[in-house]
């Protein structure tokens, strides 16, 4: 780190700090892309006078608000809301809507702050927000969660709309809750436009979505290992989580050839020696999309499987890592336990999956290491795309809608290489996300002037 990027780093972080106290999760990912940059602002020092760091920290709105509901019981539940309306420079607000009890403000921020490089690295017109609740879709029945959701749209739906701030799905948002949530809106607002995405298939969904951020994700890795003349095929792989992410990146990196030997919940990991197969994840999919159970009882349906109660994947030997859960999974122990065993591949499918002490390992012994704003923007990508085909009254085909994932993905490879090959030419893929991500966004601020 030469003594400039130290310094700036140091002061900022220290403003921060104190400007957002208790926000680890916001101070962890801006500490990330402050350390990419400075750099690249040591050498366009107009950034610096300009104060464009400085006004991307700051969210261009917060909306924090009630959501009360009524329960099976008939007792009544508060709940908190939020959207983080961070930056529309390149375009109308974008992002996801997450519903977990770890839900709050820091979270919300630093899902936003990354929300606005994964955008602009996309090459799509969209700009960063996130929004959610820490209410937990967990245990609760299916009207349950749709009178919390018409509850949460209520307020929402006056700070959204089709050029303005697009929400979709996150962690405990998918298909049925953006269901419930386009209802509402579309009775409130008494328009049919495109202002969420993930849309069912029958009223405005694109093809793919729903595939979008793990298919991309394995679109991203493949080209990550094909710098080292490598394939997924016959490599054995990590995945964690067992939802949306988690699933389809499984069903990609299974289909290009690898062997996915775990998937995980909070609640622990199953690992399969004998690997996936077509059947199994069905099976996953039945159990986690319909039944909403937990994972562990993939082991009780598989007998080759063992489930590890409490614990993460990363200890199993493996050549490719895919986290696809939540932020923090990998920590320093972890990102050990992967070097240890032979990894020599980790891609981030989640938001912000691995720590800092994590990456410092993971970077330190080689391996190759792509942060979560790179190498799953296909999701938001493929939202970009619905929105297109939205606006244009249209829809297109799987294949077209998967070509264009595709394309997306190679120049989001393409772009990190330009802006993180280091001199002896390995990638530094978090500097060139950040940096490509950055220029973006901070010359569409200055253009715009002091807004
Ligand atoms: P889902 O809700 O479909 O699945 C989340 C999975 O992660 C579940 O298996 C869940 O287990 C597990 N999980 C959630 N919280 C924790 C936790 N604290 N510790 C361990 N496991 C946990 O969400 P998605 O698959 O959509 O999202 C997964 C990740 O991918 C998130 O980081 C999200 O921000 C990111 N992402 C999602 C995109 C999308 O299009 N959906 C796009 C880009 C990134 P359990 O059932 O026990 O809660
Ligand atoms: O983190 C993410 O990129 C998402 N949850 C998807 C956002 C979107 O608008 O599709």
């Amino acid at each position: 780190m030469s003594a400039f990027t130290e310094k700036y780093v140091k002061e900022f972080m220290a403003a921060l700090v104190a400007k957002n106290p208790g926000e680890t999760e916001f101070h962890q990912a801006v500490r990330e892309v402050l350390e990419a940059v400075a750099p690249t602002l040591e050498a366009y020092p107009h950034f610096l006078d300009a104060k464009i760091m400085e006004r991307m920290v700051e969210p261009e709105r917060v909306i924090m608000f009630r959501v009360p509901w009524m329960d099976d019981e008939g007792e009544i539940r508060i709940n908190r809301g939020f959207r983080v309306q961070m930056n529309s420079a390149i375009g109308p607000y974008k992002g996801g809507i997450r519903f977990h009890a770890s839900v709050n403000l820091s979270i919300m921020k630093f899902l936003a702050f990354e929300q606005t490089f994964k955008n602009a690295l996309t090459t799509l017109p969209m700009g960063g927000a996130k929004g959610g609740s820490d209410f937990s879709p967990r245990g609760k029945s299916d009207a349950e969660v749709m009178r919390f959701c018409q509850s949460f749209m209520t307020e929402l739906q006056r700070h959204i709309g089709p050029d303005t701030d697009v929400p979709a799905g996150d962690i405990g948002v998918g298909g049925r809750e953006i269901g419930y949530m386009f209802g509402q809106y579309k009775r409130l607002r008494d328009e049919f436009t495109g202002t969420l995405t993930g849309k069912g298939q029958t009223w405005g969904g694109s093809l793919i979505r729903p595939e979008a951020t793990g298919y991309g994700l394995c679109y991203f890795t493949e080209q990550m290992l094909a710098t080292r003349g490598k394939s997924f095929k016959g490599q054995t792989v990590l995945v964690s989580g067992a939802g949306n992410v988690a699933q389809f990146a499984a069903q990609k990196a299974m289909r290009l050839g690898a062997k996915v030997v775990t998937l995980s919940d909070s609640d622990g990991f199953v690992y399969d020696p004998d690997g996936l197969t077509e059947e199994k994840l069905e099976y996953v999919m039945f159990l986690k999309n319909v039944r909403r159970g937990r994972i562990s009882e993939y082991a009780q349906k598989y007998p080759s499987a063992t489930y590890y109660p409490g614990e993460r994947p990363w200890k199993i030997k493996c050549d490719i890592a895919l986290p696809c859960a939540t932020q923090n999974e990998i920590e320093a122990a972890d990102a050990q336990k992967l070097v240890d065993g032979g990894c020599y591949c980790v891609a981030e499918g989640a938001n912000m999956p691995s720590t800092p002490e994590a990456i410092k390992i993971i970077q330190g012994a080689g391996l190759l290491y792509s942060p979560g704003k790179a190498s799953n923007a296909g999701g938001v990508a493929t939202s970009g795309l619905e929105m297109t085909q939205n606006s244009m009254r249209q829809k297109w085909t799987a294949e077209e809608v998967d070509n264009y994932l595709r394309r997306i993905m190679s120049d989001i490879h393409a772009n990190c290489l330009k802006y993180g090959t280091r001199e002896d030419g390995t990638v530094d893929y978090v500097r060139g996300a950040n940096v490509a991500g950055f220029m973006k966004v901070a010359t569409a601020m200055l253009e715009q002037g002091l807004v």
